[in-house]
């Protein structure tokens, strides 16, 4: 038998696939449906690195088990590939942002492709195709057409350095997010998304989906609902979740920009006292009602204030009833989501404003409105589009009156495009609307267990407040409208680790850690590649890359290879066939529970034991292959060819079922020590008692020689393992 060479079989089982359409998802179909979902790559310059592949693999498992469970299985891919790091490039090179995507799209294809996941390529997106892009703009007006898109002068985070306004959750620790420069404030009119409006329901139903339980409490938090009161002390509105205190209210403070005294003094409805109002900083103008009462005996930050500025205490009074003041209200953390962005890599926002019409949307018969080639991006210095200075393109017709009209320059943040990228993937090619409602249907609503929408989606921890809140979002907005089936757009949604580089540092191509994906490829394969990076580690924690440990699982598919060439029985043994149904069950149920790290020892622990034996049987052989499949789909698939049991790919095979009654074992091997060392072994029932052990471990032959004249002083014995005999 040749040598295994990945070189060979890996490149040529990809070609077959994909020209035998062997992952393809059917619109339509007996089997039942499933769809598998990983979060869309930003297809950067840098290509792909060895953290990317890490969630591909690990649904790509769970969409090969699928498969192989008689499922019809949806397993896309696309490319979210508007935003800054491109069009950052474009500035400083001179090149036109679309060949940038192309060329680090055609990269990234092609790189994926050589890791022989199971994607369905011929649904393959891309955010910044105006035909994708149109039916984004489409969405858009759907949002402006019901109140839930408008403009407002806002205080927006602006980072000085990129010249762009950042959305609240692109600002980490009052830093810009991309580049670590401090945000300034600056007052402008802004696109905004009334994400608020839906604040109820996105906290309630993530009762209703599978997520894990941090991401849950990450989004209510974000949320931030509290339950409250809004009590006047004269015209001033406060907002309190803690009425009750309301006697140990000793002062007002309203929302400032220092702690100072305005003057003013208003009257406790509880007490009738009259009390100073303040201002102070503490209070943010955009919570509640921007005006709290200050409760010193019971509110900490009220106490200190208090204390500052020598205002009353009063420690001892009596608690009000909830009910006694006003109805209760709820108020929230979340905001309005800013949804304009400042520069050229994005989709236009389609409308016009017209000096006698006001803001007007594009007909949709006139989109997409396209982004025009363009040879400069610099963003502008009064913090207006690139778009603003390109006059044949601003300067255009209202759709309504005929009059002279102006385009808007603001384009939309690179959020928009991934916040609905799951329905075109049901229905990519359609070009009447962003995705039938009939094959949203299929492929959405449950078809076995309750909820609906996607079945398993994994991405990463840090989308948790950005794109999973947003498209859950706009999922639930387009669900009102009935365009989409389900109310949540995610049934079951994952997270897995990042890969680190091997000193533990985060890779990045500034600290010039990044592991390229190639030349793992190029020296051990694909399947190796695969195995070592579910083997490496759990899969929802971050762990460290390592070279040396590849040798690993390439030595471990190398026995797989070679045990083809092993003589073939027909017989299993009792113990045999036990560990071949304990070895279904565990990669069958680890597989589902992502412990794919344990799915590959057990499988280790299988191939060790079958490569001890001078012969193994076909029906173990074949059990090995297609558990292994999913894991390592091109060695599997070239060893199943040669098999000659199917003519099938093995990726359509059946999925192995284990037998109950198997799965303990009825015989056992125990081995035999004297004197604490290993002399012996011999096979047994599985229910022997001791001190049958005892007894027959001493006829066995080889031990006869080492208990010859010799005095049993003691037998210990585990049962069901080992015998111990002490001599003297
Ligand atoms: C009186 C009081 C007594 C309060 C007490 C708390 C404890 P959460 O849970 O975050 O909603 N508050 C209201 N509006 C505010 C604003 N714009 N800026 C800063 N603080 C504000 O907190 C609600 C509580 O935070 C409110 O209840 C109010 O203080 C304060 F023993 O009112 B409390
Ligand atoms: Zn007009």
């Amino acid at each position: 038998m040749s040598a295994y060479d990945p070189k060979k079989i890996e490149p040529k089982w990809q070609k077959e696939w994909e020209q035998a359409g062997l992952y393809h998802a059917e619109d339509s179909s007996s089997k039942p449906k499933y769809y598998t979902l990983i979060e869309f790559p930003y297809p950067s310059g840098d290509g792909l690195h060895v953290g990317h592949p890490r969630p591909y693999i690990g649904l790509d498992i769970v969409s090969r088990k699928r498969r192989m469970e008689g499922f019809n299985v949806l397993y896309p891919i696309g490319w979210d590939a508007f935003g800054l790091p491109t069009e950052n490039y474009a500035l400083k090179t001179g090149k036109d942002p679309r060949i940038v995507t192309k060329e680090n799209t055609d990269t990234f294809r092609r790189q994926i492709q050589s890791l022989g996941i199971s994607f369905d390529w011929s649904r393959e997106i891309n955010t910044t195709d105006p035909e994708y892009y149109k039916w984004t703009q489409w969405l858009f007006l759907k949002f402006l057409e019901r109140g839930l898109a408008y403009k407002a002068k806002m205080p927006i985070n602006w980072c000085p350095k990129d010249k762009i306004g950042l959305a609240n959750e692109e600002v980490v620790d009052g830093k810009c997010e991309r580049c670590g420069t401090e945000v300034e404030k600056r007052e402008r009119k802004q696109w905004m998304l009334a994400i608020t409006k839906y604040a109820d329901r996105l906290a309630d139903d993530l009762d209703t989906v599978d997520y894990p339980e941090r991401v849950k409490i990450q989004q209510r938090n974000w949320i931030g609902r509290s339950e409250g009161a809004l009590i006047k002390f004269d015209d001033i509105e406060i907002f309190t979740t803690r009425p009750d205190t309301i006697r140990g209210a000793t002062f007002i403070v309203m929302s400032g920009k220092e702690d100072k005294f305005t003057g003013r003094y208003v009257i406790n409805p509880a007490t009738r006292e009259k009390i100073p109002v303040w201002e102070a900083e503490y209070v943010m103008a955009d919570y509640g009602t921007g005006a709290i009462m200050g409760v010193p005996a019971d509110d900490e930050r009220d106490r200190i204030f208090a204390e500052k500025h020598h205002l009353p205490i009063v420690e001892n009074y009596t608690k009000a009833e909830f009910e006694d003041y006003g109805k209760k209200v709820a108020k929230y953390k979340l905001r309005d989501w800013v949804f304009s962005r400042q520069r050229y890599w994005g989709e236009p926002i389609p409308v016009v404003h017209c000096g006698k019409c006001g803001i007007v949307p594009v007909p949709e018969s006139e989109l997409p409105v396209k982004l025009p080639e363009i040879k400069n991006y610099q963003p502008t210095e009064t913090g207006e589009s690139p778009l603003a200075n390109i006059s044949g393109w601003v300067n255009t017709i209202c759709p309504k009156c005929g009059g002279k009209a102006k385009r808007e320059t603001d384009v939309m943040p690179n959020w928009a495009g991934s916040s609905w990228y799951f329905y075109r993937y049901c229905d990519p090619h359609n070009d009447k609307q962003f995705a039938s409602l009939e094959k949203l249907k299929y492929w959405m609503t449950p078809v076995r267990q309750s909820g609906g929408g996607v079945d398993w989606y994994n991405g990463g921890m840090e989308h948790t407040v950005l794109h999973l809140l947003y498209s859950r979002f706009w999922n639930k907005f387009l669900f009102d409208l009935g365009l989409v089936p389900t109310s949540e757009p995610y049934k079951k949604r994952t997270s897995h680790g990042l890969i680190l580089a091997e000193g533990g540092e985060k890779m990045s191509k500034s600290k010039g850690n990044v592991i390229n994906p190639d030349s793992i490829v190029e020296r051990f394969g694909a399947d190796t590649l695969r195995v070592y990076e579910m083997f490496m580690g759990p899969f929802e924690q971050a762990i460290a890359w390592s070279e040396s440990s590849l040798v690993g699982p390439r030595r471990f598919l190398e026995k797989v290879w070679k045990l083809a060439g092993k003589g073939q029985t027909l017989n299993i043994d009792s113990q045999g066939l036990t560990l071949m149904h304990q070895t279904i069950k565990k990669v069958s149920e680890d597989i589902e529970a992502m412990r794919f790290n344990t799915a590959v020892s057990t499988l280790m622990i299988f191939v060790n034991e079958l490569d001890k034996r001078e012969e193994i049987s076909q029906k173990e052989f074949e059990i090995l292959l297609l558990l292994l499949a999913p894991f390592a789909p091109h060695i599997t698939e070239e060893l199943w060819s040669t098999l000659g049991v199917s003519q099938n790919s093995i990726h359509t095979e059946k999925w192995p079922k284990y037998d109950e009654s198997k799965l303990i074992a009825d015989e056992v091997t125990i081995v035999i020590q004297v004197n604490g060392k290993v002399r012996g072994k011999f096979v047994a029932s599985a229910n022997i008692t001791k001190e049958k052990i005892i007894k027959a471990a001493q006829e066995v032959p080889e031990i006869q020689k080492w208990l010859v004249d010799k005095n049993i002083k003691k037998s210990i014995c585990v049962p069901g393992k080992l015998v111990n005999f002490v001599t003297s």
